[in-house]
C-alpha cells in the first residue's frame, strides 16, 4: 500500500515537471521550453531563427578581468518569433544559459533555462514576447555571471543595455586610478618630489668634491 502512494506520488511529480516543459538527464537539463504557445499581444509566430551558443574559458579571452564567456555576448530578435537555441558547453565543468523576465505566464519565474553538467550539447526553444526588451542571460553559477558569462539578448529592438556585458557595456565597478586632488595628498607629493630633488642634488654635489 504504501510502495503504490509512493509510486503515485512519483508519477504525479514527473507528471508536474513535464506539463512544466523539464528534461532532464545526466546530461543536464532543459527547463520551461515554449515551442508553440503565443504570448500576449502575437498574432502569429511571426518567423523562426537557429542560433548556436558556446560557453567556455576560451570565450574569455578578449576581455580582460573575465574567466568565462559565450561566444556571443548580445542577440537581436523581433518580436513573437520562435528561437530554436543550440547550447554547447565546452569547459569540463557546469554552464547555464538562462533567460530571465520572460512571461510568467508561459515560463514559471519568467525563466527559460538549458544547462549542462560538462562538455557536451543541447537544445530549447522559446519563443519572444511582444515587447521591446533587453532580457538578461547568464550563468546562474556561483561568480560565472560577475566573471563574464553575461549576455543580454533585445526584443523589439531593446530598452537599452544591460550593465557589465562583456564587449558592450564595461565593468560595472571601474577600478579608480584618479589622482587624489585632495589638500593633504598636494602637500604629501609635493614634499616627496622636493626630498627626491635635494637628495639627488646633494649626491651629485657631493659626488663631485
Ligand atoms: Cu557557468
Amino acid at each position: 500500500m504504501k510502495s503504490i502512494l509512493i509510486a503515485f506520488i512519483l508519477s504525479l511529480l514527473l507528471s508536474m515537471q513535464a506539463s512544466a516543459g523539464m528534461r532532464m538527464g545526466e546530461w543536464g537539463m532543459v527547463m520551461n521550453e515554449n515551442h508553440d504557445q503565443l504570448p500576449q499581444g502575437c498574432v502569429e509566430v511571426a518567423g523562426e531563427q537557429d542560433i548556436t551558443i558556446k560557453a567556455g574559458r576560451d570565450y574569455a579571452k578578449p576581455f580582460p578581468g573575465t574567466i568565462f564567456g559565450y561566444s556571443q555576448h548580445e542577440f537581436s530578435f523581433p518580436k513573437c518569433t520562435r528561437i530554436n537555441v543550440t547550447f554547447i558547453n565546452e569547459d569540463n565543468i557546469r554552464h547555464q544559459f538562462m533567460i530571465h523576465g520572460l512571461p510568467t505566464y508561459l515560463h514559471p519565474q519568467g525563466m527559460f533555462h538549458l544547462e549542462l553538467y560538462g562538455r557536451g550539447e543541447t537544445s530549447g526553444t522559446f519563443i519572444t514576447p511582444y515587447t521591446e526588451e533587453t532580457y538578461l542571460a547568464h550563468c546562474d553559477l556561483a561568480q560565472h555571471m560577475e566573471k563574464g558569462m553575461k549576455a543580454q539578448i533585445k526584443v523589439g529592438g531593446g530598452s537599452g543595455n544591460l550593465p557589465s556585458i562583456p564587449g558592450i557595456s564595461g565593468q560595472l565597478n571601474k577600478d579608480d586610478y584618479a589622482f587624489d586632488l585632495g589638500y593633504e595628498n598636494l602637500v604629501l607629493t609635493s614634499f616627496l618630489l622636493l626630498l627626491g630633488f635635494f637628495s639627488c642634488m646633494f649626491f651629485f654635489i657631493w659626488r663631485k668634491k
